[in-house]
């Protein structure tokens, strides 16, 4: 059932924990004051924002690492609330439409979108697989690894016990990698994890590849769609303030396309816009990658280029 009409709910998350570049929690206040709001009001929404979520200080004294997990009672506590606050938007009827921040936030928006959704598909869009587990790691950034956790793979940590596995392995998709640690590519080969690489998206063309990927998650197109939208899955040429940028990504046009396909399947439930960081790179860059983020956003929601 989707009400009409329908209301999306911002969920602002200045949180940079999951990984060490100062900034990255900067994301969601700029793409708010670059105008997302009215922009989505103008497409016939009912937006809600509250204002920003106001987490925690990272203070590593008081958090020091499991293994070499950084920060990670901190990113627990954050993603826990924010898996609150999306799972309460979604039980609303809203759609929730969280900016980021790093994209270990991700643990939290889709256990949040999980717990109404509990059929609801994955669509992953980014230049990294974000898959790592406790075993596998090499930074210990938790950006890194919100799917693994999602899945219920890898050895557990006490701190997350909160996060429930309902992520299946075949409701999860990827499109536009093209950095996965070895460990990683273990990972998805041994789960059966299916992933459109750069290297898909050039052979096929990225209309063929949503329909794949779609295809893969959401044969019968019934199930709900989780949207999480990695910003650093753009080439960089197209979203330079990034903290993980990969040369070799999709163009401005391959990534809205995405989000309009998806849009017009008219399942999408949730979508994340994440790893925008404003304090990386110039004033130029900057600008252009905001305006980027809330393009994204607006494609996902229904904007339309006729
Ligand atoms: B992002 C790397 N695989 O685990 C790791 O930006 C990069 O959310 C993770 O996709 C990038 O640290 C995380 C090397
Ligand atoms: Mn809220
Ligand atoms: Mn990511
Ligand atoms: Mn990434």
């Amino acid at each position: 059932f989707i009400p009409e009409p329908r209301t999306v709910a911002i969920v602002g998350c200045p949180f940079s924990g999951g990984q060490p570049k100062l900034g990255v929690d900067q994301g969601p206040i700029h793409l708010v004051e670059a105008g997302l709001i009215s922009q989505l009001e103008e497409l016939g929404w009912k937006v809600k924002f509250d204002g920003h979520h106001q987490f925690e200080e990272i203070n590593a004294a008081a958090d020091p690492p499991i293994g070499i997990l950084k920060n990670p009672r901190l990113v627990s506590r954050v993603t826990e609330a924010v898996a609150k606050a999306v799972g309460a938007h979604a039980a609303q009827g809203e759609l929730p439409l969280t900016l980021g921040g790093d994209h270990s936030l991700a643990m939290g928006t889709i256990s949040g979108t999980l717990m109404k959704y509990p059929d609801a598909c994955v669509v992953w869009i980014d230049a990294h697989a974000d898959i790592n587990t406790v075993e596998t790691t090499g930074s210990g950034n938790i950006h890194g690894m919100p799917v693994s956790f999602l899945l219920g793979i890898g050895s557990k940590v006490d701190e997350f016990s909160w996060v429930k596995p309902l992520l299946k392995a075949d409701r999860l998709v990827y499109i536009g990698l093209r950095d996965i640690d070895a460990g990683e590519k273990k990972i998805l080969r041994d789960n059966n994890i299916k992933a459109f690489s750069m290297h898909e998206v050039d052979k096929y063309g990225i209309g063929k590849v949503v329909d794949m990927a779609l295809d893969h998650v959401n044969p019968n197109r019934d199930r709900p769609i989780h949207l999480s939208f990695d910003v650093d899955a753009l080439d960089p040429t197209v979203a330079p303030s990034t903290g993980t940028p990969v040369r070799g990504g999709l163009t401005f046009r391959e990534g809205h396309y995405i989000c309009e396909a998806i849009s017009e399947t008219g399942l999408l439930v949730a979508l994340d816009i994440m790893e925008v960081n404003p304090s990386l790179a110039d004033p130029a860059s900057v600008k252009q990658t905001v305006a980027v983020g809330c393009s994204l956003a607006r494609s996902a929601l229904g904007e339309t280029l006729l």
